[in-house]
Formats: structure tokens, sequence, C-alpha cells
């Protein structure tokens, strides 16, 4: 299986590791000597080095009960980063963003794939991906960030979350956007209490039948919490984990703060599920 971002082809035969890059503001800049796109790029070079094959930037977060960004705000954190990172790195840029404006800016910057927690659900954004030639990640919520943790429901999680991305896959191939462009992603956390999240998990593998390939997002997140007790900067035990289990249900991409700890155990994956 391969996956199509831009110029790039990833070969899915080994899951492939999106190393994740916060874009954080600008608070702290003081015209000194780096500036945050400095720091933001640096960052990502390290992510790269550590084996990462695609980055992903996000200008806004995403967690429950965060903050919107505004759109400006937005596009003055991630396109500089972009654009200052698409010279300097040989692997896909990935925009994480469900605003079709930030879509269209940063692949104009030079990013080559979209990651969209929202599935292209917003006005115009299958236009904007169909125009271009990105990659997409399609990912399931259920709500809002704001709204997504109080009282999550479902009578089947793993069959709604298979139905939605199947039909979000629908509308994007029959806008034009070929199916080797696609991947779905069940978003965990994103909607779901610690009981969907592990149906999600145990069940991953009724996703990763249905003919694309799969994106798993578990890196620190918080069912990893409530299964260890561990506070958010102590889950990498159960980050690299959750990655492990993930790829031998075939989960194809696995999105992670600790690039160089997941290429590591992943090698063994390959090593033995060979
Ligand atoms: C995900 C994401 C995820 C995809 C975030 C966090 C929250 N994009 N963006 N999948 N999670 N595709 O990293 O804890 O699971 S932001």
């Amino acid at each position: 299986m391969k996956l199509h971002c831009g110029q790039f082809t990833l070969d899915l035969a080994r899951p492939q590791v999106m190393g994740i890059l916060n874009v954080t503001p600008d608070s702290f800049s003081d015209g000194g000597q780096y500036t945050q796109t400095d720091l933001a790029v640096a960052q990502a070079v390290k992510l790269v080095e550590a084996g990462a094959d695609v980055i992903d930037i996000g200008g806004e977060s995403t967690r429950p009960n965060a903050d919107p960004v505004s759109l400006q705000e937005e596009l003055d954190r991630v396109v500089p980063v972009i654009e200052a990172l698409a010279s300097e790195i040989n692997i896909p840029i990935s925009i994480d963003t469900y605003k079709p404006a930030v879509m269209r800016a940063a692949i104009a910057a030079g990013a080559s794939m979209v990651n969209d927690v929202k599935a292209l659900q917003e006005a115009d954004a299958v236009a904007v991906v169909a125009q271009s030639d990105v990659g997409i990640c399609l990912m399931h919520m259920q709500g809002t960030p704001q709204t997504m943790q109080n009282d999550p429901y479902y009578e089947d999680v793993v069959q709604e979350v298979a139905d939605f991305l199947l039909a979000r896959a629908a509308v994007c191939e029959q806008a034009g956007i070929a199916r080797e462009r696609l991947l779905l992603d069940p978003g965990f956390g994103f909607g779901k209490t610690r009981a969907h999240n592990i149906a999600l998990i145990q069940q991953l593998n009724t996703l990763t039948a249905l003919d694309y390939p799969v994106l798993v997002g578990l890196s620190r997140k918080s069912v990893l919490g409530q299964m260890t007790g561990n506070d958010v900067d102590a889950r990498l035990y159960a980050s690299v984990s959750a990655a492990v289990i993930a790829a031998l249900k075939g989960a194809k991409m696995l999105r992670v703060h600790d690039v160089k700890a997941t290429v590591e155990a992943l090698k063994v994956v390959a090593a033995i599920d060979a």
C-alpha cells in the first residue's frame, strides 16, 4: 500500500512515523537571536534525524476545552514554519488544521499533506484539497473540541466511526481526490470515553480491513494516563506500547511526540512481524 502526498510517495509496507510539531505563540520572542520560526525548524530537523517519515505542524490546539485560535493567528504561526522547513527537509510536511484558508496557505507554502480532525467537513475544505495533490488524513470526532468530552455516546463506536470515515472517503473520491491520497483515523480521545477508546484499539482490525491506510494518534493521550496513572509528561512507555499494538493491528501511520523511541520500537515489530 502506498500513500500519495504531493511530490512524495510513502511506502506503507512499513508503518510510517508522523512526528508532532506544535507551533506555539510568539509570546516570548523579544527580537533576540532565535525567532519562534527558527526554534520550530530546529525542532523539526531533530524529528527528521530521529527517523520521522512525516512532520505534522499544528498551530491550534484541538485538545479538550482548548481555546480556539483566530484564522490570522493560526496562519502567522504555521506558514513561516512551513516555508522555512520545505527547503530544509525532504519528507512530507503535514498541516494539522480544519480551516480551509489555512490548508490553502499551507499547501502554497510547501505542505504535502492535510491532517483534518474534522475530516474536511468545513465549507470549501474538500474543494481546497481536491484542487491540490496533497495527502489527506480524515479523522473522526464526535462533537467539537469545546464539548466533545462532556458525554460521548455511541450505540456501536467501532461501526459508527467506520461508517463515518467511509462516508467522508466517498465524498472525497467523488470530488476527485484519488483514493491513494487518503488516510483514515478513528480520532482517539475526540468525543470518546475510556471504554470507547479501548474498543477502538481492540477492534482496530475492523478499520484496517477497510482498504484505506489507517493513522493512529494515541501519543501521550489521556486514555494512556487513565491506564497508567501517569501525567502527560510521563506517558512515553505507554505511548510506545500503544504504537506497537496499533502497528501489529495494521495501522500504517503513527502520530507521535516521541519519534526516536517509536521508530526503535517499530524496528522490533518489523523484524519479528515480517
Ligand atoms: C490527533 C490529531 C489524532 C490526527 C491531535 C493530541 C491532540 N490528528 N491531532 N489524529 N490528535 N489525525 O495530540 O493529543 O489523534 S491533537
